[in-house]
C-alpha cells in the first residue's frame, strides 16, 4: 500500500483523507507527561533518542495516525546557533534576548551539527520501528518566527520586540533572517537524509506581519529555504505554514513553491476552497477548541472541514496545536468521524 499523505501531496484525492495532529504528541497524552517527566528537562526529551522516538511514535500507535511529526522543537535551531535555550515548567521557551545590532551582528551563522546530531538518531530510529504506510514529516520553525522568540527571549502575543528591531535595523535584522535561512535549509536537508519523507514550515507569527513585512520576513526568507533544501534534495516535499496569512496565502503559495499549505481554523473556507485548493493541496483546519469540546460540535465541525475540502487533494488536521487539556475520547470520536466518511 503507498503512503496516503505523500499521495496526496502528489496532488491524488482521497475518499478519506490522510489525517495527523499538530502537536500530536504532546501533554494530553499520559504516556507522554510519563516520558517527559522521566527526561528531566524538555531540550533533554529533545536531544534524547531513545526518548524523543518514544514519544514520536506513542501517537502512532493509539489512534493510527497516517503521519507521525518527528518530536522536537523550532527552538533547537538558536540552540544550535549557540544561543542559551530552556524551558520553564508551565511558562514555556526563555532565550538570551537580542537587543540590538551588535547583538544580531555578532551571532553565529554555522550551526553546530554535533548539537543535532541526537535529532538525527531520533529520525533514524523513527524510521525503523515507523507502519509502512504511515508517513514521517519533519519540520522546522520559519525564520521570522524563530526570530520572534530569539529576539524578545520568549513568546509574546504581539511579537513586538522583534517587529520594533526589524524596524530600527532592518541590515542586522536581515542578518539574523539570512542566517536562519542557511541553519534551516541544512536542518531540513540533513532530516530528509535521516529519513523524514516530507517537511513542514511552521510560521506560527506570520499573521502578524503588515503586507510588506510579511513579504520580507515571511515569503522571501521561506523561498529561500525551500529553494536552497531543493538544490540538496531535489525532490524534497514541504507544507508551509504560514499561520494568519490569510488573503495573503495564494501569493505565499506561488512566491515560495511549497507542495502544500497548512490553513488555520479562522480562514474563510470558500476562499481557501476556491483561491488556495484549486492551485496545491490543503491541510487543516479543524478548530482546536471545538476539539477540546466534544460532542454534536466537533461531529459537525469535522463534517464541515471535510465537506469544504474532501472533493480535492487534502490532509485532514487541526488548525493550530492540539490544546494540553483536550479528552483523548475526542480524538478518537475525530478520527472515527473522520474516517467513516
Ligand atoms: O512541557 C512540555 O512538554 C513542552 C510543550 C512542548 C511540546 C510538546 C513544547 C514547548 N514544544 C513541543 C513539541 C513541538 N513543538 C513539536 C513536536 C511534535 C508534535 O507536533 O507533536 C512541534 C512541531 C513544535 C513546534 C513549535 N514550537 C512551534 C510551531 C508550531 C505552533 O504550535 O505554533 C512553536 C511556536 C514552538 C515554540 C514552543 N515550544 C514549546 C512551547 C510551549 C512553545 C510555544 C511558546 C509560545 O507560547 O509562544
Amino acid at each position: 500500500m503507498g503512503k496516503k499523505l505523500i499521495e496526496v501531496l502528489n496532488g491524488n484525492r482521497h475518499d478519506v483523507p490522510p489525517v495527523w495532529m499538530m502537536r500530536q504528541a504532546g501533554r494530553y497524552l499520559p504516556e507522554y507527561r510519563e516520558v517527559r517527566a522521566r527526561a528531566g528537562g524538555f531540550l533533554d526529551l529533545c536531544f534524547t533518542p531513545e526518548l524523543a522516538a518514544e514519544v514520536t511514535l506513542q501517537p502512532i500507535r493509539r489512534f493510527g495516525f497516517d503521519a507521525a511529526i518527528l518530536f522536537s522543537d523550532i527552538l533547537v535551531i538558536p540552540y544550535a546557533l549557540g544561543r542559551k535555550v530552556w524551558f520553564v515548567g508551565g511558562e514555556g521557551p526563555r532565550l538570551e534576548p537580542l537587543s540590538d545590532a551588535q547583538a544580531l551582528n555578532g551571532l553565529a551563522g554555522e550551526i553546530e551539527d554535533n548539537r543535532l546530531a541526537p535529532i538525527y538518531e531520533t529520525v533514524r530510529r523513527v524510521k525503523q520501528d515507523l507502519p509502512t504506510d504511515v508517513t514521517f514529516i519533519g519540520f522546522c520553525g520559519a525564520p521570522w518566527t524563530v526570530a520572534t522568540y530569539m529576539v524578545a527571549g520568549r513568546g509574546t502575543p504581539d511579537q513586538a520586540p522583534a517587529k520594533d528591531l526589524a524596524k530600527r535595523e532592518p541590515q542586522a535584522f536581515q542578518g539574523l533572517i539570512d542566517k536562519l535561512v542557511d541553519a534551516s535549509a541544512d536542518y531540513l536537508a540533513a532530516q530528509l537524509k535521516a529519513g523524514v519523507e516530507v517537511v513542514q514550515i511552521f510560521d506560527t507569527w506570520a499573521g502578524g506581519l503588515p503586507p510588506d513585512d510579511f513579504e520580507r520576513w515571511s515569503v522571501q526568507p521561506t523561498k529561500a529555504i525551500v529553494r536552497k533544501l531543493r538544490e540538496k534534495v531535489p525532490s524534497a516535499k514541504v507544507i508551509g505554514f504560514p499561520r494568519g496569512a490569510g488573503q495573503k496565502i495564494p501569493h505565499y503559495v506561488a512566491e515560495t513553491g511549497v507542495n502544500a499549505v497548512s490553513l488555520e481554523t479562522n480562514i474563510d473556507r470558500d476562499f481557501a476552497r476556491r483561491e488556495i485548493q484549486s492551485k496545491v493541496p490543503v491541510q487543516g483546519n479543524l478548530d482546536p477548541e471545538t476539539l477540546r469540546t466534544g460532542g454534536d460540535a466537533l461531529d459537525r465541525e469535522v463534517d464541515a472541514v471535510c465537506e469544504a475540502f474532501g472533493g480535492a487533494p487534502f490532509i485532514f488536521n487541526l488548525g493550530h496545536g492540539i490544546l494540553p487539556d483536550t479528552p483523548i475520547e475526542n480524538v478518537e470520536r475525530m478520527l472515527k468521524r473522520v474516517r467513516s466518511a
